[in-house]
């Protein structure tokens, strides 16, 4: 019997990593942003996979603030997390936010993202990226042990019309793009401008407005954007995150659309 369990296992992932080598946008990071885009992108009917370097998705969602399990969200989104099965609490003296258990979000986020169709690939981390022609290609993949052991063993490639770095803070994926690529990126400077800190509102509000395209097929979405950018952080709020994974969305689409 044992045999039988480890080859269903073996046959599966096989298969579902193989559908997966050539894809429509491969998003690197599970995190609010990521995840979002995720959902829109394959509920739109585009294959996409997200490559997550960690064993859960949910990024930053999950551990709340100081692992305080709660994390806060303006009201206008509140119909958007109740369609998504996301319970909220108002913030008492302000009809402004609300609060979500965080553990609830992630997993709601995630459930949505493949329930919609995209795929996540979890304990992968995306070491490079794909060029060719001056666009993006593509990722190039490794198990997450294999690069935090530093052993010497060579990647995958996954062929991707689009990319979105939904990284996180410092953006480090793109930031390490650049260096090797030599090329500039579509910001004020034509580098990463790095990250501000801690400005609630504005940070907030620039997530959204700095969720775009960079560079030919690659986006940057969430704290990964505001990292290029050059704008500030916002604490445990997490608003722009779902604005700015709709946005992306947008984009990707109007590009492969284009393209
Ligand atoms: C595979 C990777 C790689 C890689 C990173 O940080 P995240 O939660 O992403 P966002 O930007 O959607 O959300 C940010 C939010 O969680 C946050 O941090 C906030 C609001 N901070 C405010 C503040 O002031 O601090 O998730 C990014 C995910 C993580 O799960 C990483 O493990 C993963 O991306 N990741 N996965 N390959 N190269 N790099």
């Amino acid at each position: 019997m044992e045999h039988l369990i480890s080859s269903a296992i073996i046959d599966r992932y096989f298969a579902k990593l193989k559908a997966y080598l050539k894809i429509d946008c491969a998003i690197v990071g599970s995190g609010p942003s990521g995840l979002i885009c995720g959902y829109y992108l394959a509920k739109a009917g585009y294959k996409t996979a997200i490559f997550e370097r960690r064993l859960k998705p949910g990024g930053g969602i999950t551990g709340g603030a100081m692992l305080f399990n709660e994390i806060v969200f303006p009201s206008s989104l509140i119909e958007f997390l109740t369609q998504f099965g996301i319970r909220t609490v108002r913030v008492s003296g302000t009809d402004d936010f609300v609060t979500a258990d965080s553990v609830e979000v992630a997993s709601a986020l995630t459930y949505q993202a493949v329930h919609a169709g995209a795929v996540i690939f979890n304990g992968i981390c995306v070491e490079d990226l794909l060029m060719k022609e001056g666009r993006i290609a593509g990722l190039v993949i490794n198990w997450n042990e294999v690069l935090q052991n530093g052993l010497h063993v060579d990647p995958l490639m996954i062929e991707s019309k689009t990319v979105l770095d939904a990284g996180g803070h410092d953006a480090e994926l793109t930031a390490k793009f650049a260096r090797k690529a030599g090329i500039k990126l579509k910001t004020k400077t034509g580098g990463i401008m790095g990250e501000k800190p801690m400005w609630a509102e504005e940070g907030e509000k620039s997530t959204v407005d700095n969720t775009s395209s960079v560079f030919p097929g690659l986006f940057v979405s969430g704290m990964a954007a505001n990292g290029v950018h050059g704008s500030f952080r916002m604490g445990p709020i997490f608003g722009g995150m779902i604005y700015s994974g709709q946005k992306a969305a947008e984009l990707i689409i109007e590009e492969l659309e284009r393209i």
